[in-house]
């Protein structure tokens, strides 16, 4: 009796889910929607996007600390000196050339370089992933969409190579000329993307130096790609002259670009969707410098830039002071560049760069494709261009084992967490390319269910494709669906459930944790009840026989979405169903959701939570989860089965 009594005590007070209030704001936009003539779940969906869309733009990613700042501080001087003073000094012009162009140290040193950025914990939470995470906030607005996109950018990649030249010296950051891959039957099979150069070209990263990867999202995934990107392009030299038709920077600018094939930033978009696609890192505004071959390809832009000034000044044009008009606040000249201290977005127009390095000609066949290895490149005397290699050509040639390759020796400690991966129902299997069978360094096996799992965290702004390329247009979307337990339970990780892009500061995709051990189930419980007077939308569902009801947990306290929906017999009555949903486990302080229900043509589902022992009361869906006993939430979907954990909301659902 005395137990009894205790546990009923204690439900309400200490435990592990409890209602929790609505932010006021989300609040306000639901009373200030709801007289507009629109459905309650439209004006639930669009309140509650926009909502998480602004407060995730804040929390997507770890913030930087004070010692990081100070350490970007001193790079930032070092090129403001430099940038200032009125000759090249004793400096030696740096030159910057195309990936495969560079001798095998110069190869070794660069990816060294980089990988020592990565593990250098001097600042937290490394040096790499310091200069990675300034690419977010306000620089999505400010470095993007305008004519700061080149300046900001080229600073940018000066300051990473800096840093890179204080791991190794003499190093300098290479280009990626991705035209050479647009050249190729199948660009995906490239060179470029085996363990000699970046890294496997699909799933996660597990070959080459970039190998495993921890990205520094909340919570932490392992680098992705997802290449080729569907509905992308890789920069397309014929379109790509459009851009060097013109004479000035507004011409070739966003917004003044008369065309996008003669915008530059256009271009370059192509690119971030061609590696990220659907779940890579380089397909997010905010990740996307989480992957080297950022660096590599906004070199070439940059290279492009460069291009472009040499021809201005052919013209007797200032590109110095050709600043394009504009009347966007985060694009005016005189705007201090975000993350970058003591420049102004003017400043990165400046020709003072050209005093600190200079760009090697891209591979053609006039010079010999730059002098590249040839399995890497050759001249296709059709096409009149270098084009790159692909790994099947390289390896006929037994190009892995005549190639110097630093990584080829090691091998590469598969992380525990990409173990419980491999081991759950998500299965991924990880076996070529590391460690055996050394020489092929590309084989890829992972399958469907793993790659929906562990995907970069993309509710910020992604990057979309101007300029595709018909090779990559068609591509179909790979299904999004996996199933995790059986039953008549399916686990959607969606990623278009809500194909509008509302607003332009995020896309309503969504990922889960890369390591299903942050992830907690608990049980909800779902009751359908057959409306007296079905409306005509419901008979005409009801002719399905089935209908669905899918629930949906949106953190507040993190970053994630999970969905899951259950299939309810229409005939019935009235129905009661278990059914389970997914949020981070709230191992440190509490969790934050938001939990909501609605059947397959949008109507809501009205949640109630347990205020004790037995009884239900209406509530708004928004959870508080602690990690006090008697928790009320299991740590794995495998211990979810014959439970008799009571559900903390239950959703009615009349149809
Ligand atoms: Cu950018």
């Amino acid at each position: 009796m005395t137990s009894y009594f205790l546990l009923l005590f204690l439900i309400p007070a200490s435990a592990l889910i409890m209602e929790d209030i609505v932010p006021p704001m989300l609040e306000e936009c639901y009373s200030a929607q709801i007289a507009k003539n629109v459905t309650a779940y439209d004006v639930q969906t669009s309140c509650l996007e926009s909502f998480l869309g602004q407060m995730y733009k804040n929390s997507s990613t770890t913030r930087l600390g004070k010692y990081a700042f100070a350490w970007l501080d001193t790079i930032g001087r070092d090129i403001h000196i430099r940038l200032r003073r009125q000759s090249k000094g004793n400096h030696k012009l740096r030159v910057r050339k195309e990936i495969r162009t560079l001798s095998e140290n110069e190869r070794e040193d660069f990816l060294d370089a980089v990988r020592a950025l990565k593990n250098d914990k001097s600042v937290s939470p490394n040096q790499y992933d310091v200069i990675a995470l300034i690419h977010q906030g306000d620089t999505e607005f400010s470095a993007h969409g305008g004519p700061n996109f080149v300046s900001w950018h080229r600073y940018y990649c000066l300051m990473f190579e800096d840093a890179l030249r204080k791991k190794k010296r003499g190093v300098t950051l290479p280009y990626w000329d991705s035209t050479l891959e647009f050249l190729m039957k199948k660009p995906e099979d490239s060179i470029l993307f085996t363990k000699i150069f970046l890294g496997n070209p699909k799933g996660v990263v597990f070959s080459g130096p970039f190998a495993f990867w921890k990205t520094p999202t909340k919570p932490q995934s392992l680098l992705r790609r997802d290449i080729p990107g569907a509905f992308s392009s890789l920069i397309n030299p014929q379109t790509l002259q459009q851009v060097f038709k013109k004479k000035y920077h507004r011409e070739i600018l966003t917004p003044t670009a008369g065309s996008d094939e003669a915008n530059l930033e256009a271009h370059h978009d192509g690119v971030h969707v061609w590696v990220g696609g659907a779940d890579g890192h380089m397909g997010g505004v905010y990740t996307s410098p989480m992957d080297p071959v950022f660096f590599l390809h906004h070199c070439f832009i940059d290279y492009l830039w460069e291009k472009f000034r040499q021809r201005q000044k052919r013209f007797g044009i200032n590109s110095e002071t050709d600043y394009p008009p504009t009347t966007d606040p985060y694009h005016l000249p005189n705007r201090p560049m975000d993350g970058l201290g003591l420049h102004t977005n003017i400043d990165g127009y400046s020709n003072s760069f050209s005093r600190i390095y200079r760009y090697a000609d891209a591979p053609t066949c006039k010079n010999k494709c730059g002098r590249a290895h040839k399995g890497f490149l050759f001249c296709d005397s059709k096409k009149k261009a270098c084009v790159a290699r692909s790994r099947y050509d390289f390896r006929r040639q037994n190009g892995f084992t005549s190639v110097r390759n630093w990584y080829m020796g090691t091998k590469t400690k598969i992380p525990e967490s990409v173990k419980t991966l491999a081991k759950s129902s998500a299965g991924v299997t990880l076996n070529d390319g590391i460690g055996s069978d050394g020489a092929s360094g590309f084989d890829l096996k992972e399958n469907k269910q793993q790659s929906t799992a562990n995907r970069a965290p993309t509710l910020t702004r992604k990057f979309t494709a101007r300029l595709v390329d018909p090779r990559t247009r068609g591509r179909q979307r790979r299904s999004i669906d996996s199933s995790f337990v059986g039953n008549n339970v399916k686990i959607v990780f969606d990623i278009n459930l809500h194909p509008r892009q509302e607003m332009k500061s995020y896309s309503s995709s969504n990922w889960i944790p890369n390591d299903l051990d942050n992830w907690a189930i608990s049980p909800i419980a779902i009751i359908t009840k057959k409306a007296r007077n079905g409306t005509p939308e419901h008979s005409r569902l009801k002719n399905k026989g089935t209908f669905n009801i899918t629930f949906q947990t949106d953190g507040f306290s993190y970053r994630g979405r999970h969905m899951e929906y259950i299939t309810v017999d229409e005939r019935t009555l009235t129905s009661e169903s278990v059914g389970s949903i997914g949020f981070e486990k709230p191992v440190s302080g509490e969790t934050k959701a938001y939990v909501r229900a609605y059947d397959s043509y949008g109507k809501l589902c009205q949640p109630s939570c347990l205020v004790s022992q037995s009884t239900y009361k209406e509530c708004s869906g928004m959870i508080k989860v602690t990690s006090d006993y008697p928790r009320m939430y299991f740590d794995s979907y495998n211990g979810n089965s014959d439970s008799n954990m009571k559900p903390f909301l239950k959703f009615i659902c009349v149809n």
